[in-house]
């Protein structure tokens, strides 16, 4: 886990929300002091830090908490709403052919993204390949060129060539048809300085790239910010890698400050192995930095009823008839740890459930294994929405994920049959109502 340190201090102070007998003011301001200093600790903007905590005071003493909510819940909520929201908006890179340029200092990690990036690619399917546009520095050839080995992609590079804008050129002519997302690694300086914005525009005036990634150290800091305004100045980055996030205590300077620039992190490194990398989602990130499953357990020891009530909300949400495959890799995750699911499913009708067992559910284990793997492949969309998954995407998928076509295809059966069955659960309006008053067992 990055941040360490400002983790452990964020769920401490959570724990004591859902540990407190009262929420009152005293308790509040405690608790937003706690906040502060963990912030600024992990590097956070003062200024940004004194807003945050304002706010975070003002709505946890005025706001109401929403009906079914518990002030405790509705405290940690609001913690948890504006920690997201410092860190600004998300962006995924779509999954397409595509050419992206990697531009950024030295030393910053470039190159080693390039590997990370092409691992990204591969597991959704796509053939990423290399080229190695950093002419400058003599070893740079040979550190790609060992990572594009490592990884397994081709690459284009030209030891002795010493103009990078012709090197790119012909690396595109080379590469461009039997791959489909190109890499380009570009030489850093130590500074932003006019021959580096000159060499960069160049290249893009001849690649017109889709995508231009900024690499930066988290260890920078604050000094994130101007350095990534610095940078969209010069040549309007589309998105940020924030590299060593593992490396430094102090990262949150650095996330929070690139989410001020109006660029947003696509990707952080926390490693350096290829593996070590992760897109990022504000929401996400929050919910791991806060360890949001322990809080949840917190609560429901401090809360006995909060039990009955997590497995009413999800019986609700898998009910309203709105099914993606999010869900239903929660649902799997809950067969898995036999929790509220494996209770609904002992209150269907007995047909509905022995088709359930009968339809793939031998083998459970295996399966939902497989089928992890496959939605890792999938893009967000197509999570969100699997009927867009037609034969080229089945395809692509399969490719990415290292399994058949056919398993692919036996995921969305899968996914329209529990569909299905979700949906007929919630049109049997008796059924609905004696599933809830059973979920509320306990309450
Ligand atoms: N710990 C850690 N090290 C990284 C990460 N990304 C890159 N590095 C290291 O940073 C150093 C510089 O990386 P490199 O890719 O050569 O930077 P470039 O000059 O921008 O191409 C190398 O030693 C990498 O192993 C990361 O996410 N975590
Ligand atoms: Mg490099």
């Amino acid at each position: 886990m990055v941040l360490d340190d400002l983790s452990t201090s964020l769920r401490g102070t959570l724990k004591k929300i859902a540990n407190a007998v009262y929420i009152d003011s005293k308790l509040i301001k405690e608790i937003v002091r706690d906040i502060q200093r963990a912030l600024l600790q992990a590097d956070v903007n003062v200024k940004l830090v004194l807003q945050l905590s304002k706010k975070i005071e003002k709505r946890a003493l005025e706001e109401k908490p929403p009906a079914g909510m518990s002030n405790r819940e509705h405290v940690i909520k609001i913690v948890y709403d504006e920690l997201v929201n410092i860190l600004g908006d998300s962006r995924d890179l779509p999954i397409k052919k595509q050419i992206i340029m990697m531009v950024g200092l030295y030393g910053q990690g470039k190159t080693t993204t390039c590997g990370k990036l092409a691992i990204y690619f591969k597991k959704k399917g796509l053939r990423p390949a290399f080229i190695a546009g950093d002419v400058h520095r003599p070893a740079a050839y040979e550190q790609l060129k060992q990572i594009a080995k490592q990884v397994e992609v081709p690459i284009y590079g030209d030891k002795t060539e010493k103009n990078a804008v012709k090197v790119v050129k012909e690396g595109l002519a080379k590469l461009k048809r039997n791959n489909d997302v190109i890499i380009v690694d570009t030489s850093g300086r130590h500074k932003l300085e006019d021959d580096l914005i000159r060499e960069m525009t160049d290249i893009f005036k001849t690649t017109k790239p889709d995508e231009k990634l900024l690499v930066m150290d988290a260890a920078v800091g604050q000094q994130a910010g101007p350095q990534a305004k610095a940078f969209n100045d010069a040549v309007d980055i589309t998105g940020i890698v924030l590299t060593k996030l593992d490396g430094t205590a102090k990262g949150g300077g650095a996330l929070s400050a690139a989410a001020e620039v109006g660029a947003p992190i696509v990707f952080i490194g926390t490693g350096e192995h290829a593996s070590d990398f992760e897109t990022f989602d504000p929401s996400r990130f929050i919910s791991r930095l806060l360890g949001m499953g322990d809080i949840k357990t917190l609560l429901e020891k401090a809360e006995e009823s909060l039990k009955g009530k997590d497995a009413e909300k999800t019986a609700r949400r898998l009910m309203s008839g709105k099914f993606t495959l999010y869900d239903m890799a929660e649902q799997m995750d809950m067969i898995s740890g036999m929790g509220p699911l494996s209770k609904i499913a002992d209150m269907l009708p007995f047909g509905v459930s022995g088709k359930m067992k009968d339809v793939d559910m031998n083998d459970t284990q295996d399966k939902l294994k497989k089928f992890r793997v496959i939605m890792n492949s999938m893009t967000k969309d197509e999570m969100n929405d699997p009927n867009i998954i037609k034969s080229s995407r089945v395809k692509r998928i399969a490719r990415g994920a290292g399994v058949e076509n056919r398993n692919v295809k036996e995921l969305l059966k899968y996914y329209n049959m529990t569909k299905k069955m979700m949906k007929g659960l919630s049109g049997n309006r008796k059924m609905r109502k004696n599933l809830m008053k059973q979920l509320q067992f306990g309450t």
